[in-house]
């Protein structure tokens, strides 16, 4: 465990460490295995889809969600995520312009054959009526660094992990309300920062068009990979 001594010795000028009690619930073992089951199902029927309705969400829907990403664990517990949501139209229509300029020029001159070769049966393309059609654009962005009061540089640790979970609950945040969104990857995504007015420590990582899906939404018919072939225990 933690020596408070030692560590108040080292780091005079800290505060001393608090520590509480965990709240935590034991479940009998039936609950757990139903629970678990139950988690994976809803999760194993979200999807993906490129099809937005244009009906309005309440705003309090996408603030949970945000919450929620924001419970995501970090290095060092810096929570190195800023999230930008967007319902202006205009300044939707202005994304979607810029994005859909990014994106023409990947997918006609930047990406190899391969990858192109690779999207293809996802029906992936340079046109993302997705900005427009749904009534909330969410942006995350990363923070590489934090400033101090005194404007000196901050390091924050495992940022790209720490992103990708908290993005991870949002995702199932979304889905577990009702609601569909799409990991949309702009590439490169500067004009972000630029539009959305965010400062040079933080780049955008994911684009998240949500909302409910048109009806007659499409998704690709895929299978997922058989958990034998992502999960090995031990040796093998
Ligand atoms: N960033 C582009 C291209 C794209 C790349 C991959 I890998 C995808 O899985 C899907 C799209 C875009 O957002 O369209």
């Amino acid at each position: 465990m933690h020596s408070d001594t030692e560590y108040r010795r080292l780091f005079p000028d800290l505060p001393a460490v608090e520590f509480e009690p965990l709240a935590y619930t034991r479940l009998p073992p039936e609950q757990m295995l139903a629970r678990a089951r139950a988690w994976y199902e809803e999760c194993a029927r979200r999807r993906t889809t490129r099809h937005f309705s244009t009906e309005a969400v309440p705003r309090e829907l996408i603030e949970y969600a945000i919450r929620t990403a924001n419970t995501a664990p970090s290095g060092a517990h810096q929570q190195p995520w800023q999230f930008v949501v967007i319902d202006d139209p205009a300044l939707k229509a202005r994304i979607r312009a810029e994005a859909e300029a990014e994106e023409y020029k990947s997918y006609t001159e930047r990406m190899t054959d391969e990858w192109r070769r690779e999207l293809a049966p996802l029906g992936t393309d340079w046109i993302k009526t997705h900005i427009t059609d749904a009534p909330w654009v969410v942006v995350l962005f990363r923070q590489r660094y934090r400033v101090a009061p005194d404007g000196s540089r901050r390091k924050n640790y495992y940022v790209e992990e720490s992103v990708g979970i908290c993005a991870g609950l949002f995702i199932s945040a979304v889905h577990h309300m009702g609601l569909v969104t799409l990991t949309h990857t702009p590439n490169p995504m500067q004009f972000l920062n630029e539009l959305l007015r965010r400062p040079p420590n933080e780049s955008a990582v994911l684009l998240f068009p949500v909302g409910f899906p048109a009806a007659g939404a499409q998704v690709p018919r895929l299978e997922r990979k058989p958990i034998g072939d992502i999960l090995q225990w031990n040796q093998g």
